[in-house]
């Protein structure tokens, strides 16, 4: 699962971990080797520690860093220290609480940090692969427990992640938009708040010591300066580290709306036949006419359009002025040898692909053709550059719209292959805080419905009411 270099897995649940291979989830079998005899050759879990003052954007970072990672099949979870603290101080007072001649809060403060190590590593000795240690971390004193713990005792890989940033209207407008709203400022007005976490960071400020290319040369890490502007690259260990520098160095923060929409209905969607390359029926080119005029309206800045190389979203696409940019790798998913069949031919003629494709969805490979795990890895490039641009409309399809989504809205592998994509309905993802708004706006021409329920009752363990395939609107 993790990494693309290898053969992905075709069916895949539970298994064993810990094996004595690179990447786990190969088509090779191996023996499960217990967490306490962790060889270098295994693929040994990570273990990231953000670096920083309060209000540059670690959580941001660890949040965005670990959708991502999950999305493309490396198991990852946040431990956030702040919410330790949070629950083991329920009254918040003032910023003294951080203040480092506070003997008996850094007493409180470290514990917390503690019990959030002993979580994760339970998460990490279990199915996690990858941790991100989400705390200030801004002394060399608690950078060196925190890797003494995790390799030392632990034989965890070390990553550290700094983001440093002086710019202070930044950092102004980060605490505007995230630490007033704090549970720790519920009894606080938006000026008091602002003001006491200014003093906050001073307080961090007394004792901060920064990376540093001569005391820290051995150590694996990433500084981040400004927001991104700057990035300094330290002793990389591999490819997961590689992949997070890689994935730093595209995102961006500034405002903008990523639309998404399936082309218009096709002549093979009214015949309910899956795939091939037909044109747009009557109602989709009506869709076409109302998708630009919609986008007209939405008045966005230095809009670009994407398209897939099939005919229906090219055809989509046929009434904007907008720059046109046409991926192969938007293509909808390959059903190989069922190409241009109706569902229920498929059940007839191939009775166990059928099945097998029911019990799982995510990892089911056409014979010939792909998988929705497939999918994902020939989108990634797509995310990547998406994350890299402002405003774009993507017009693509059914199962490859998931794929994006589950990418935007934070969806397991399990629920991807079913989240809701109807035709002739646009769907406009804002970056906020942290995540993403979601709106929905259904073009109001008529469509036939192409979306095939999951089956119920194939999984045992599943129970109904988790069932939910819908997107809310507001994520
Ligand atoms: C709300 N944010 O470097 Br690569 C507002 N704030 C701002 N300094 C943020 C998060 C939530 C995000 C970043 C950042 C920041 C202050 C920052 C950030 C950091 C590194 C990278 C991209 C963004
Ligand atoms: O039916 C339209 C379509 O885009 C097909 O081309 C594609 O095979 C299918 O949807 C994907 O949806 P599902 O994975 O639910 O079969």
């Amino acid at each position: 699962m993790l990494i693309h270099s290898l053969e992905q897995t075709t069916l895949c649940r539970g298994g064993f971990r810990r094996t004595a291979l690179h990447f786990k989830g190969s088509h090779f079998t191996s023996m499960p080797i217990g967490p306490a005899s962790c060889p270098q050759l295994a693929n040994c879990p990570t273990v990231i520690v953000m670096v920083g003052l309060p209000a540059r954007g670690k959580t941001y970072m660890s949040k965005k860093l670990t959708r991502y990672l999950n999305w493309i099949g490396v198991k990852c979870r946040v431990f956030n220290v702040g919410e330790y603290r949070r629950s083991a101080v329920k009254e918040y007072k003032k910023f003294d609480f951080f203040d480092p001649e506070n003997k008996e809060a850094m007493k409180i403060r470290k514990q917390c940090a503690l019990d959030a190590l002993a979580d994760m590593s339970l998460w990490l000795e279990g199915e996690g692969e990858v941790a991100v240690f989400d705390a200030t971390n801004t002394t060399r004193e608690r950078r060196q427990l925190v890797l003494d713990y995790c390799q030392q005792e632990k034989n965890f890989k070390v990553f550290f992640i700094e983001s440093m940033c002086d710019d202070p209207e930044v950092v102004a407008e980060n605490v505007k938009e995230v630490k007033v709203n704090s549970p720790d400022y519920r009894n606080m007005n938006k000026d008091e708040a602002m003001r006491d976490f200014l003093e906050r960071i001073r307080m961090y400020q007394k004792s901060y010591e920064p990376l540093d290319t001569q005391h820290d040369k051995e150590k694996s890490f990433i500084q981040v300066h400004n927001v991104g502007q700057r990035f300094l690259v330290n002793q990389i260990q591999d490819h997961v580290q590689s992949k997070i520098c890689y994935y730093l160095m595209n995102i961006h923060v500034l405002p903008r709306s990523i639309y998404l929409t399936r082309h218009g209905e096709s002549e093979l969607n009214i015949k309910g036949r899956i795939g091939g390359d037909s044109s747009l029926s009557f109602h989709g080119r009506q869709f076409a006419n109302a998708l630009a005029k919609f986008m007209e309206e939405q008045d966005v800045n230095n809009l670009k359009v994407w398209t897939s190389q099939l005919k229906r979203t090219i055809e989509t696409a046929g009434g904007f002025h907008a720059p046109i940019e046409q991926w192969k790798a938007l293509n909808e998913i390959d059903a190989g040898v069922c190409e241009e069949m109706t569902y229920e031919e498929i059940q007839e003629k191939y009775p166990e692909e059928f099945a097998m494709r029911d019990q799982d969805k995510y990892h089911y490979r056409y014979p010939r053709g792909e998988s929705y795990q497939d999918l994902v890895a020939r989108l990634e490039p797509v995310i990547m550059e998406l994350e890299r641009q402002t405003n774009v409309l993507v017009i693509c399809h059914q199962a490859v719209m998931r794929c994006l989504l589950a990418y935007f809205l934070d969806k397991n592998s399990d629920d991807l292959p079913y989240l809701k994509v109807p035709l002739h309905t646009v769907m406009k993802l804002t970056p906020m805080a942290y995540g993403c708004k979601v709106e929905s706006f259904y073009l109001n021409i008529e469509a036939v419905n192409t979306h095939r329920e999951r089956p119920k009752n194939t999984d045992p363990l599943r129970k109904s009411e988790d069932a939910l395939e819908t997107v809310p609107d507001h994520y």
